[in-house]
Parts: C-alpha cells; sequence; structure tokens
C-alpha cells in the first residue's frame, strides 16, 4: 500500500476530508502511517479553510502499532514520540480548525490524535481507552498534556490504571467529545460542522485555535491583556468590518433558538 493509500486524501470544496486507511490493522499507527498523516495535514493546511480527519473500517484507530513498538530502542522511543508531537501539533497549532469524525475504538494513540482535533465527533459505536497501562507503555503522542486538559487529571489516571473503556454517551459528559451522533453518522455530520466553519473569518479562526489554548496556560491579567489584542486585531480586518456591516445592512443570517 503507497503512503496515499495508508492515508486517503480528498478535497470536498473548502473541507479537506483525510481518513485513515488501514482497517486490516485496525488503523493502528505505524511509522508509515504517520508519515502519510504529516502530509495529509500539511497539505490541508495550503489547501483547505478546514479538515475532517476520520478512520476506515469499523473503528476509528487502534493507537500505537504495538508490532512496531517492540523492536525501538529508549532513544528510538524517544524520537518516535516526539514525531508524533510534531504531527499532532500541526494539527492543533496550525492554520485551519480540525475535526475528527470518530467510530469504534478511539483508544491510546487513537485519542490522542483525536485530542489534537479542535472539535470531536463521536457516532454511538465510539468507545475511548488508554490501555497504556495494560501493555506495559505511556502515552507518548501528547496525551499527557491534551486529554489530561480536556477530561481532567482523575479520569484519565482512572482510564490507564484500570483500562477502562468509556461510551461516547460518558466520553461526551467526560469532555472527550463534543458531538454524540447516531451510528455512522459521524463523518457526514463533521463534515457538515467543518463547512460552516470554514465560512468564518480566517483571522477568527486562527484566533480561537491559536489564542483559546495560550491563554488557558497564561495567568488570569496574561489571558485578558492578550485577549485585547487579539480582539482588536480581528475587529479591525476587512473581513470583519464587511460581516459586521452585513449584519448592520440586515443581509446577514439571525441567529435562532435550536429547536428551529
Ligand atoms: C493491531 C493493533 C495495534 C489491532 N497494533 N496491530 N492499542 C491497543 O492496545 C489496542 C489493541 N487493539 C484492540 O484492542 C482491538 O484490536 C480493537 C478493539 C482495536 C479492534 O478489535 P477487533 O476485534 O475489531 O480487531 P482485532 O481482531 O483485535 O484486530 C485485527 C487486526 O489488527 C489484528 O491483526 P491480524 O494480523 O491478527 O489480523 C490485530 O493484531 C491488529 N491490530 N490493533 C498492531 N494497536 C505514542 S504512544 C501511544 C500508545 C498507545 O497507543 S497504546 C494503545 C495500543
Amino acid at each position: 500500500m503507497s503512503d496515499s493509500e495508508i492515508v486517503r486524501y480528498e478535497l470536498d470544496g473548502e473541507v479537506a476530508v483525510i481518513t485513515l486507511n488501514r482497517p486490516e490493522k485496525r488503523n493502528a499507527v505505524s511509522d508509515r502511517l504517520i508519515r502519510a498523516l504529516a502530509d495529509a495535514v500539511t497539505r490541508a493546511q495550503t489547501e483547505a479553510k478546514a479538515a475532517v480527519i476520520c478512520g476506515a473500517g469499523k473503528h476509528f484507530c487502534a493507537g500505537l502499532d504495538l508490532g512496531e513498538h517492540v523492536k525501538r530502542t529508549p532513544i528510538e522511543g524517544v524520537h518516535h514520540s516526539r514525531g508524533w508531537h510534531a504531527v499532532f501539533e500541526t494539527i492543533e497549532a496550525g492554520r485551519i480548525p480540525f475535526f475528527s469524525a470518530l467510530h469504534g475504538a478511539v483508544v491510546g494513540g487513537g485519542l490522542e490524535l483525536a485530542a489534537a482535533t479542535h472539535i470531536r465527533v463521536a457516532d454511538a459505536t465510539t468507545f475511548f481507552a488508554l490501555p497504556e497501562g495494560t501493555r506495559g507503555i505511556f502515552v507518548g503522542g501528547g496525551g499527557s498534556v491534551r486529554v489530561g486538559r480536556l477530561t481532567g487529571v482523575a479520569r484519565m489516571t482512572d482510564m490507564m490504571l484500570t483500562g477502562r473503556t468509556v461510551s461516547a454517551e460518558q466520553g461526551e459528559q467526560w469532555n472527550l467529545c463534543q458531538y454524540v451522533v447516531g451510528a455512522g453518522e459521524a463523518k457526514s455530520f463533521a463534515i457538515d460542522l467543518a463547512r460552516k466553519a470554514a465560512q468564518n473569518a480566517e483571522m477568527s479562526n486562527y484566533a480561537i485555535i491559536h489564542a483559546l489554548p495560550r491563554v488557558e496556560d497564561m495567568s488570569r491579567a496574561d489571558g485578558l491583556f492578550l485577549e485585547s489584542f487579539v480582539a482588536s486585531m480581528a475587529a479591525s480586518s476587512p473581513e470583519a468590518e464587511e460581516r459586521l456591516n452585513a449584519f448592520l445592512d440586515k443581509t446577514a443570517a439571525r441567529l435562532s433558538h435550536p429547536s428551529t
């Protein structure tokens, strides 16, 4: 299988759809898959305004390819982990928002990948797990930072120590995903959300994905200070002027209650 087959890349209008395509191994993340994912993610940043990552077959992703991992020396293990960090950082702190469409197993490195995306849509078949403890290893794809911040250290510790699996509904309550949809519907739902986000002003999207996580890491005073500068910068862009005038001219869509 070539690199373009192990991770499929399609451009659907302004949305890049990136599919982990190793279903016979449950999309386990081999060295080749991570390289192909890096290429697809980099391409999406230049060609699309938003991107969706999904998995082929019965599961989103079974995490690290355990067959490859047994052969690594300690220093190779460090480089391997840092390599994943670089790719996931490109997703989380790149140019465009990323959405993940989850189904079946979202485990270990699969959950670390999903946690690097900005919005996670899980279908009813989804289950989350961090079985690293039972495998004698540790998270290495940024999970201790991203999954810990999403769900809290206590829940992450529980998942890692006990190997428990967490359903989509429980995952939503635990902040592992923002949406739960019917079985088989995650991909189309995530693409719809990505299309909506692609319509936003580019500066707003950039500010959302870059400023919010930075502010979370700052003191209150520093966060408020940075916010004022980002807000002023975004509001003084030509795109903002156009959009604000459209609202005042009554040509822009109005908000309404979610039930309507
Ligand atoms: C794999 C992997 C894998 C499946 N590496 N080959 N991840 C895990 O501990 C999860 C391990 N996998 C599973 O628990 C199950 O495979 C699943 C729940 C994901 C799917 O179950 P199922 O019944 O649909 O498939 P299966 O029959 O278990 O697996 C099908 C094939 O995929 C089989 O290979 P085959 O050659 O015998 O057909 C499996 O060996 C293979 N396979 N998962 C390698 N993960 C940067 S640090 C991150 C640390 C982690 O990610 S730890 C979590 C590792």
